[in-house]
């Protein structure tokens, strides 16, 4: 049976902090609309983004009071009564990403940017996330899990590999070429750095202190070079790349300097592909060699339901492993703060089986 009441970590207002509330409605089967879903939560990752949709970072607001939270694996015990033609089933183990729902018929959809459809609802957005024991969603868009991957891994990949899955895919580099990850010790740059590899290509992972390049190079990085003692990032990127400098740079940071080197550090006909969404920077290009070098900049936002569903089974394989520490719901405001002092290499996952 399902109860009426359920703990969520509630955002009150913007800025605010965060409330554990153990008394937060829980949606009941019968109020659930056709494709809607109810989701018991095994557990939900930590991802930046929450840190800067619950502070006011960005230039768009969310619902309020909120429940944030977009990587949130765990099994549908509901489904709207006259869902038609539903994809899953009940007790079906599913993740919960950042694209909850999108209306699937519009241009954007269609071309499978679902990510851009002007109807889509956002989980710990613009709808409650999973920051919760039970949440809705939608059952064209949950994405299955497989077998051979636990939840607490899984978690990640709902944003975090999924987002830097989808950004490879569309930087325009074959195997062999060199990509460097700006912010590689970080929830999206440590996954950037397996997904990379797995498609065969070179990586030099750039981020900060002995724990984050350890990782790194234990998770495959042909080079590490840490921003805050490398002298010259420009050069040092060229020496490792015969001097032509790299394919394309996934810049997963929320600082504004490591936009502008990538556009220095890429070689000709380059992508610099935009990840990291600080709200209020702008990206600062040299204009004429962004057009005598062939740069592309592409910014790359999440990713469709083929994407996550790929990157899931590359990491059910075994060939991604996601870096976590399992932490309580009453951990998250700390894991935000020790997110934005950059000392929390690769993730942390939130337990919300209590
Ligand atoms: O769809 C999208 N584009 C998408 C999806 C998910 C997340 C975008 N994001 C955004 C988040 O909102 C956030 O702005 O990507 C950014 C990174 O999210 P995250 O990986 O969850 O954050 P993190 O774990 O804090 O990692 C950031 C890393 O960057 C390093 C930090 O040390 C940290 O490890 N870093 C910073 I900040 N400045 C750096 C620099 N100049 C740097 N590394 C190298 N050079
Ligand atoms: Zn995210």
């Amino acid at each position: 049976s399902i109860p009426k009441k359920q703990t969520a970590a509630v955002l009150p207002k913007l800025g605010a902090s965060i409330t554990i509330q153990k008394d937060y409605p829980v949606k009941q089967p019968e109020e659930l609309a056709p494709g809607e879903c109810l989701v018991k939560l095994h557990c939900t990752g930590v991802c930046h983004t929450d840190r800067h949709a619950t502070s006011g970072d960005w230039p768009i607001e969310p619902k309020l009071p909120l429940v944030s939270g977009h990587e949130g694996v765990g099994e549908i015990v509901a489904i709207g009564n006259n869902t038609q033609r539903s994809p899953v089933k009940m007790g079906d183990r599913v993740g919960v990403k950042w694209i909850a729902d999108s209306c699937l018929n519009c241009e954007h959809c269609r071309k499978g940017r679902e990510q851009n459809c002007d109807e889509v609802k956002l989980s710990g957005f613009n709808i409650d996330g999973t920051y919760a024991n039970y949440v809705v969603s939608y059952v064209t868009h949950v994405t299955p899990i497989p077998e051979g991957i636990d939840s607490n891994e899984a978690a990640s990949i709902l944003c975090a590999g999924l987002t830097v899955y989808r950004t490879l895919k569309h930087s325009q580099t074959n195997p062999g070429d060199w990509v460097v990850v700006p912010g590689a010790g970080g929830g999206l740059g440590h996954l950037a750095i397996q997904y990379a590899k797995y498609m065969g290509r070179h990586v030099i992972a750039i981020d900060t202190g002995a724990e984050k390049e350890q990782l790194c190079r234990q998770l495959g990085a042909d080079v590490w070079i840490d921003f805050k003692q490398s002298k010259d990032l420009v050069a040092d990127i060229k020496k490792a790349t015969g001097g032509h400098g790299a394919h394309s740079t996934i810049v997963t940071t929320t600082t504004s300097s490591a936009f502008k080197q990538a556009i220095e550090y890429v070689r000709k006909g380059g992508t610099v592909m935009a990840v990291g969404m600080p709200g209020k920077l702008t990206l600062d290009a040299s204009i004429f060699y962004t057009v005598v070098k062939n740069i592309s900049i592409i910014g790359s936002y999440v990713g469709n339901r083929q994407d996550a569903i790929e990157a899931m089974q590359i990491a059910a394989e075994g060939k991604v492993r996601v870096k976590y520490e399992m932490r309580k719901l009453d951990q998250l405001e700390e894991s935000f703060k020790a997110m934005i002092e950059n000392r929390l290499p690769g993730r942390v996952v939130i337990d919300m089986r209590f």
